[in-house]
């Protein structure tokens, strides 16, 4: 499929790699590119066979600098609705993927691009990477679930103080307040991204959709129905072949081989 500006492979079964590429803007992100990154999304969901997408940008400098502030300057109130509507409904449709989504943030994260990041299931930060929301600086509050994801991912308190300061964090303290999961140098971010992926990919595909599900739904509810949902989801498990396959290999002592059915 021919984009403009984000590249979609698979460079391993099974395996999506999604590329924000718009070099000569640090790949911020304008209407085009929220419209590339949905179409992709569909694209991913589409394919039975997909299991892990991995999220990251074009070049050494940046992840995705932000939305796209030449758009941005001179919206009326009702094209900004529009268009914090516009990225709310690409990255929902990220974030409801039903296989994890992984962000592999290489440079510059901000904005749109941290908000991008946090619509991933978790981030794989490089040593490079930087994470802020500095949309106060530009006198407009985060538009693309900042104010939602974040608090949501670190608390509240951590999550204003950052949204309300813009300060700029490093991977570590990224990693650290748990906006990361884990940082390594910038020459092993794509390496690593694969292996976690290809472990993935080796687990039974059911069972990592259900979990990710039972997570994320779950996490809208109540303790009492999200456990109910996990049990819910437990059967719809033990109605695979690949339960039957995962456990009698555990007998036979041996490694498993998952069909997806
Ligand atoms: N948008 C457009 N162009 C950008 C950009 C961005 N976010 N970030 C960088 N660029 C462009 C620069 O203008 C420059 O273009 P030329 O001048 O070469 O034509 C080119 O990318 C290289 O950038 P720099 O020359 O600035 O590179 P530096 O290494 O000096 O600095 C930087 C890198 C990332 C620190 C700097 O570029 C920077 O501060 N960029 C802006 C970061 C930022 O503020 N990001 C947040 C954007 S606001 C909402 C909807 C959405 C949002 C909010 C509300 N509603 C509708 C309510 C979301 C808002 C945002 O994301």
């Amino acid at each position: 499929m021919a984009f403009q500006n984000i590249l979609l492979e698979q460079p391993e079964p099974g395996i999506y790699l999604l590329t924000i590429s718009r070099p000569k803007a640090l790949n911020a992100l304008n209407s085009a590119t929220l419209d590339e990154i949905a179409v992709a999304t569909d694209v991913v969901a589409e394919d039975p066979g997909a299991r892990v997408l991995l999220v990251t940008g074009a070049g050494e400098k940046a992840f995705v600098a932000g939305a796209d502030i030449t758009e941005m300057q001179n919206f009326t109130p009702g094209q900004g609705e529009a268009f914090s509507a516009h990225g709310s409904r690409a990255f929902a449709k990220l974030e409801a993927l039903p296989l994890p989504v992984i962000a592999l943030v290489n440079g510059y994260a901000l904005g749109g691009g941290c908000e991008l990041a946090l619509a991933c299931d978790w981030i794989i930060a490089s040593e490079r990477a930087v994470f802020g929301q500095p949309e106060v600086n530009l006198g407009v509050c985060a538009g693309f679930g900042g104010t939602q994801r974040l608090p949501r991912r670190i608390g509240p308190a951590r999550a204003l103080e950052l949204l309300c300061t813009g300060r700029q964090i490093n991977a570590e303290e990224a990693a650290a307040i748990g906006v990361a999961n884990r940082v390594v140098p910038a020459a092993g971010l794509r390496q690593t991204g694969l292996d976690m992926a290809r472990v993935i990919a080796g687990m039974g595909p059911a069972a990592v959709r259900y979990t990710k599900e039972a997570v994320r739904r779950g996490a809208e509810l109540g303790l009492a129905a999200a456990l109910a949902l996990e049990s819910q989801y437990f059967g719809r498990c033990c109605a695979t072949q690949d339960q039957k396959e995962g456990m009698k290999a555990f007998v036979e002592k041996r490694p498993p081989r998952f069909t997806g059915r």
